[in-house]
């Protein structure tokens, strides 16, 4: 018997998805909620035991223990409580097997294995990882691709700002706070309005941290870039208006922790009403797995387009962006690769980052100026 996941967002279509592709024999093991590391999957998880291709040979029947003055009612029950015995052996051993079935793949499957193995060591979640594995093997894609491949397909990238309809540039930094979103708006302020010598301008909408502003103010007026202070989403609005001939505008935001979000729809519903405006969600790779997803919830309400990662150059394990690109869907714009301003900075490029997941050796390769090298 083998065992085989399927999801959907309703119990009754993942039913109806498996019982297409096993037909009637097989079994249903277990139907219920996904685990939140598969949620990407679909809502619902339903798992069937079906033969490898013939039916699994039944052990004999125990005899029934017959003798005089028994009924032959007992007969019968003692067949069913038998059969009832076998049915629960194997439920027994498939649901264990289900609860390892990473584990199972990579101990049946060794290119599986050696690919699951690593990615878990980089910190990818086991469902995402087997999401990938199933690439490399070939099961969701033919033909099969190589490992490096697999893992670039799992983290889409889009490298660059916007140019909206009407030929400018509007990008936003949206995070949490810390996360490096001033630091990121001054790289890319330097990297893309100084290299191509066009009007910009910076707004932020941070007043919480004056000397932050102050700073941003100073950065600005080195650059020779307009820089202007806009508090409430009212005022950024008409910042944006009377900079329109602009052909950059970075706009700066506060970093609103989990129990400040009351403070956030305003700015929401401005992003809303401006859809020319790029916003990027700015994230340290340093952060853990469910931290950087329940960021990435908390903040959807910006509805930003892009992932930018800062803090690159403090972790090896990279595998957690895979399950942020997985459960957000959103591509990698930029990545912060130290403090330094303007030099730490990298369009995010999925092989590389793929490789450096696969290798794990992020900070060796830092420390010796291979991340900018490669
Ligand atoms: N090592 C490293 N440090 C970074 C990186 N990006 C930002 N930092 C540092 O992180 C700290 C916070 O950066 P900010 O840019 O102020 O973060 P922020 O998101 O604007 O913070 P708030 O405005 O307070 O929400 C600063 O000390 C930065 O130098 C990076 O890629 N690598
Ligand atoms: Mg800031």
């Amino acid at each position: 018997m083998r065992l085989k996941s399927y999801f959907a967002n309703t119990v009754e279509s993942a039913l109806s998805l498996a019982r297409r592709e096993l037909g009637p024999e097989a079994l249903l093991m277990k139907s219920g909620p996904a685990m939140p590391e598969a949620r990407y999957l679909g809502a619902y998880e339903v798992v069937f035991a079906a033969p490898e291709s013939a039916p699994e040979a039944e052990p004999p029947a125990e005899p029934a223990r017959t003798g005089p003055g028994l009924p032959p009612a007992f007969d019968k029950l003692m067949h069913d409580v038998a059969d009832l015995r076998r049915q629960l052996e194997r439920t027994t051993s498939a649901v264990s097997r289900a609860s390892h079935y990473p584990a199972a793949l990579a101990t049946s499957n060794p290119a599986a294995g050696q690919i699951i193995t690593q990615l878990q060591e980089a910190g990818v979640s086991p469902a995402a990882a087997l999401r990938i594995a199933d690439r490399v093997l070939g099961e969701t894609q033919n033909p099969p691709c190589e490992a490096d491949e697999a893992v670039a397909a799992a983290i889409p990238v889009s490298a660059g700002i916007r140019t909206n309809r009407s030929g400018r540039r509007v990008v936003a930094m949206v995070g949490p706070p810390g996360a490096g979103k001033t630091t990121m708006l001054v790289k890319l302020a330097v990297t893309q309005a100084l290299g191509c010598r066009r009007p910009a301008q910076i707004l932020t909408a941070d007043l919480y941290r004056i000397a932050a502003a102050e700073q941003l103010r100073s950065y600005a007026a080195i650059l020779g870039v307009g820089f202007a202070t806009a508090e409430t989403a009212v005022l950024l609005s008409q910042q944006l208006e009377e900079h329109r001939q602009k052909d950059l505008i970075l706009i700066d935001t506060a970093g609103y922790g989990a129990r400040e979000m009351d403070a956030a729809p305003d700015l929401a519903e401005f992003f809303a009403a401006h859809r020319e405006i790029d916003v990027h969600l700015v994230l340290s790779s340093t952060t853990k797995t469910a931290d950087l997803l329940a960021a990435a919830d908390r903040y959807a309400i910006f509805g930003p387009s892009k992932l930018v990662l800062t803090r690159c150059d403090e972790t090896e394990s990279f595998g957690p962006i895979i399950d942020l690109c997985f459960h957000t869907g959103l591509p990698v714009s930029f990545l912060g690769t130290g403090q330094q301003i303007p030099e730490d900075i990298e369009p995010a490029d999925s092989l590389q980052l793929a490789r450096r997941i696969l290798r794990g050796k992020v900070q060796k390769e830092l420390e010796q100026g291979a991340w900018v090298a490669a």
